[in-house]
């Protein structure tokens, strides 16, 4: 299980999802739908361009999930939570979270180091330079960086 916002996926978060597609027979990328918290992309539309990005993974399926992540582990059959780490700024609270799942449903969480190219990439990030006409093509797959751009110009 790799989830997250996504809002949108980036390079960073395509290269974790690949390479646990090569340690797993089965991914699934699961997209929270966070009702408290309403972001730039719709869940749909967020899901359209995972799918899209993940297309040539094929054991990778893409769905989305409310509530407590354990849940949808236990209802998926997801016995492994695949977490990228960018810094220790972040590890912190995954280490929190991680303990909380095992805690609460015995999910174990693998950490994977983030590749160095994208180690300093969020989508809050990527967000803010698109916005104000920096080059974000090195972080974004291409249909991604498209939607960006269109999107923030409609705002
Ligand atoms: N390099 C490597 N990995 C990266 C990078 C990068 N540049 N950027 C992001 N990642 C990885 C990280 O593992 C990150 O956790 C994941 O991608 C998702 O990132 P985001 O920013 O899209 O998503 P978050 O951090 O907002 O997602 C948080 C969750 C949705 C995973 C979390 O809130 C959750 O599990 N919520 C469900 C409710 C729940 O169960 N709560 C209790 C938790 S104990």
């Amino acid at each position: 299980m790799c989830p997250g916002s996504f809002d949108p996926v980036t390079n960073g978060h395509l290269d974790i999802v690949g390479r646990a597609s090569r340690l797993f027979d089965e991914v699934i990328v699961g997209v929270l739908i966070n009702q408290s918290k309403a972001g730039l992309f719709t869940v749909e539309e967020r899901l359209e361009m995972l799918g899209e990005v993940t297309a040539p993974y094929e054991n990778v399926r893409v769905m989305a999930f409310r509530g407590l992540l354990v849940d949808f582990c236990r209802d998926q059959g997801a016995a492994v939570v695949v977490k990228g780490l960018r810094a220790v700024s972040d590890f912190d609270y995954e280490l929190q979270m991680a303990q909380m799942n095992v805690g609460l449903s015995g999910v174990e969480t693998l950490f994977m180091p983030t590749n160095p190219l994208y180690s300093f990439l969020s989508s809050s990030l990527v967000k803010d330079v698109v916005k104000w006409g920096g080059d974000a093509s090195s972080y974004l797959p291409d249909p991604v960086l498209a939607r960006l751009v269109t999107r923030l110009k409609q705002n």
